[in-house]
């Protein structure tokens, strides 16, 4: 029990992991507002010994100093950038050769098919149209590879070729296919559906949720784009993300490669829906403020000869590159020859494609890793020296394309994001182009979900290092804008299980009911959960990401239908039907902190503003940073709380919790009492970076604290 004058007491049972925050009172905002006009704070300006608050040197991984900029990208880059101006006109046409490649159908409905297949003898076309005559229709030979295919409009004045019937080229598909269902192609005349919504605004705080169409629903079977705007959507609103990113959309003929290995990609995958389907999944988005992106792959593609675009003029180079350099050893796929003036046009009209005639937003861009290094990656550990990310090792050609993909897409669509999946730590990645750099927004850190995994696989409790969570968490290069998140798409995958099974395991076939007490395992499995999402979410980047299913603890894992599970959907389908408020599970209440992790967010922007530092006591195992004014305190002992626990506070004021994760609602013990005020007290106290800081603060009970200072 414990009495003091300054705020009410609380008895505290000893307690795991809990996490609140603090909200100063609103008579603090006017000086706020000030200060933040300032950019400093009134107490730097009397106070010298915090002055480090104002500047902080923020961690950085490497060693060495940073090197000159690289010119020589930047002169490939505009060197290339000119040269395809020279020729094309300008790259706005270039890329959008989708209105001259494939089929076009003209105003009076003659129909006109081009390709490019340089190797390719000859070129037919066949389909129901002709009874599969897998000659009756030549395609002439046009200068560069190009081959044409005019078909005028029939008698009646319609076009020669009906709206989705079947079609395949002869030996080879056509490439710049609009919609594509496997071994059989359709030919779409793209019938503009128009949109309604106009684009948000680009989100300064990105919240992403990652989601895949297919698995979206509870049902044992392939969800769709409608089923997907009319159930999935909602929730995304509800829960407070203001992104969602799609993976999969590209057309695929194998499901299970969960979309990466891409056969059509101009296709949005068939087994959703039609492309009118995804173009309303689109626009309701739009409708409901939330920014869409595509998970992209451009960095390899399926090997596949019968629907891909593998061997697709019969040789085996055409887009790519032949020999070992065209094959990517650990993904049996293809890799691009980023050289070739036509698989310039081929990908950046790809990237303009999905923006207009999809609308998407922007772009995470798969596999860069392994794009950027003649190695891919492989085997390869990255520690940060200079000479790994400079050197013959680099592939030039990718890193060109890259350059040129950003310049394009912020060039025309200047609120476009774009967000690399690189694990290697390419410096210069999120620097603009101009600058040097190669133009993207965001960098995946896929440092954290690894580390989080690692943590729950291999340590006890009582081993967790705060320093070291720290450490993975903010090792990123200054200025460098990152996407953090605590569960990778990848880690839920079979062999693995996801990040809520992994701590509570089969318990939660049995013991996730909120009408019983919770067992020690779910206890731990609940408060962890939170934490390490919380955790994640203010310290680990820029930007969050929550793969679907995560935010209310999804159990099992992933497995896509395939021979050895006897073409099972029971783990490719996302179980929403737990958050049914009849069967009182508390993955609802995983669901509520989520959401309101959101919210608070939504309401203090920390992930748009820089950490001010931390603090972490390893014997405590208490982690307290500051961001956006917000104070964090989380405490991951597995058996301590600590009565009047001191922490260096901001300026002098009244504190507030703002989240408290060990509130009932969302599966805590309920043991704050969220209407007390925390005074701070003239006390010097270390604080962030272990300086001096002038006032200080007792709060929660050894728990793990969330506060919010009056700065
Ligand atoms: C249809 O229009 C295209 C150009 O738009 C032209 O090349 C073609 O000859 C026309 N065909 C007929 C049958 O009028
Ligand atoms: C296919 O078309 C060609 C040329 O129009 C014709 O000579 C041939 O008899 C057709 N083949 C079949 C099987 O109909
Ligand atoms: C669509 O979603 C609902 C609710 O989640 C589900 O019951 C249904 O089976 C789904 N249908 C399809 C075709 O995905
Ligand atoms: C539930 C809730 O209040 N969610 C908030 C999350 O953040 C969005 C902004 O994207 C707010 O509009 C929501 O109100
Ligand atoms: C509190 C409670 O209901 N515990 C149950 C957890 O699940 C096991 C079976 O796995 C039951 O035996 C317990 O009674």
């Amino acid at each position: 029990m414990h009495s003091n004058s300054q705020w009410r007491p609380l008895f505290f049972p000893p307690v795991r992991f809990v996490i609140y925050l603090f909200l100063c009172y609103l008579g603090f905002i006017a000086t706020v507002l000030w200060r933040r006009l300032r950019g400093v704070s009134t107490h730097t300006l009397t106070n010298p010994v915090s002055l480090s608050l104002v500047s902080p040197s923020l961690p950085l991984s490497l060693p060495s100093p940073p090197p000159p900029p690289p010119p020589r990208r930047y002169q490939l880059f505009t060197e290339r950038l000119s040269k395809l101006e020279e020729a094309e006109g300008s790259f706005d046409d270039f890329t959008r050769s989708y209105m001259f490649y494939g089929v076009q159908r003209q105003a009076n409905n003659s129909l006109m098919f081009r390709e490019w297949a340089p190797g390719a003898q000859a070129l037919f076309l066949t389909g129901d149209f002709n009874d599969w005559n897998s000659t009756s229709h030549p395609y002439t030979k046009k200068e560069y590879g190009k081959w044409e295919l005019y078909l005028p409009p029939k008698s009646n004045k319609s076009p020669a070729i009906e709206h989705e019937t079947k079609l395949k080229q002869v030996t080879r598909l056509e490439v710049w296919v609009l919609l594509v269902t496997r071994q059989k192609v359709w030919v779409l005349l793209v019938t503009r559906q128009e949109h309604q919504h106009t684009r948000p605004k680009r989100p300064r705080s990105l919240r992403i949720y990652e989601a895949h169409v297919g698995i979206a629903s509870p049902a044992e079977e392939i969800a769709t784009y409608t089923n997907f705007t009319l159930n999935v959507l909602p929730k995304i609103k509800d829960l407070g993300y203001n992104c969602v990113q799609l993976m999969a959309i590209m057309e695929h003929a194998y499901y299970g490669s969960f979309g990466y290995q891409v056969t059509n990609f101009f296709a949005a995958s068939s087994r959703f829906g039609t492309p009118e389907d995804l173009k309303r999944l689109v626009d309701t988005a739009h409708s409901l403020g939330i920014t869409v992106l595509l998970d992209v792959v451009h960095s390899h593609a399926s090997s596949n000869t019968a629907d891909g675009l593998n061997k697709f003029d019969g040789t085996e180079s055409c887009f790519f590159h032949s020999g070992a350099r065209g094959q990517h050893p650990q993904w049996g796929s293809r890799l691009f020859n980023y050289q070739s003036w036509e698989v310039l046009r081929f990908l950046l009209s790809n990237l303009r494609w999905w923006m207009e005639e999809y609308r998407f937003d922007g772009f995470r861009f798969d596999g860069v890793s392994s794009m950027l290094y003649h190695h891919h990656g492989i085997a390869m550990s990255f520690s940060g020296g200079y000479s790994e990310y400079f050197g013959m090792q680099v592939d030039e050609d990718s890193i060109i394309h890259l350059m040129l993909s950003n310049h394009i897409l912020h060039a025309l669509y200047p609120d476009c994001i774009t967000i690399a999946e690189d694990v290697s730590g390419m410096p210069g990645l999120c620097k603009s182009v101009k600058n040097g750099g190669l133009g993207f927004d965001y960098r995946l850190n896929m440092a954290v979900p690894d580390k989080w995994i690692q943590i729950l696989k291999e340590l006890k409790d009582e081993e967790w290092d705060m320093g070291n969570i720290v450490y993975t968490l903010t090792n990123r290069r200054k200025g460098e804008a990152c996407i953090c998140y605590a569960e990778s798409h990848d880690q839920a995958l079979v062999g693995d299980k996801s990040l809520a099974f992994w701590l509570m395991d089969k318990e939660m076939y049995t013991n996730m009911s909120s009408l019983i007490p919770m067992t020690p395992v779910i206890d731990r499995g609940i408060q962890l959960h939170k934490m390490i999402r919380l955790l994640t979410h203010a310290l680990g980047g820029e930007g969050y990401l929550n793969f679907m299913g995560n935010e209310f603890g999804h159990p099992e894992w992933l497995d896509f239908p395939r021979k050895g599970n006897g073409e099972s959907y029971k783990y490719a389908r996302r179980q929403y039907n737990l958050l049914d408020p009849d069967n009182n599970l508390r993955y609802t209440q995983l669901y509520a902190f989520d959401r309101d992790m959101n919210l608070t967010e939504d309401k203090y922007g920390w992930l748009a503003s820089q950490k001010v530092g931390d603090k972490t006591n390893e014997k405590d195992k208490v982690i307290v940073f500051e961001r956006a004014n917000v104070m964090f305190v989380f405490n991951f002992h597995p058996s301590n709380s600590y009565s009047d626990y001191r922490i260096a506070a901001g300026p002098s004021g009244k504190y507030r919790i703002k989240l408290d994760s060990d509130a009932e609602q969302y599966g805590g013990h309920g043991r704050l009492d969220t209407d007390t005020e925390f005074f701070t007290e003239q006390e010097p106290f270390k604080g962030v970076n272990d300086q001096w800081q002038p006032h200080s603060l007792k709060v929660g009970y050894g728990t793990a604290v969330w506060v919010l200072g009056p700065r």
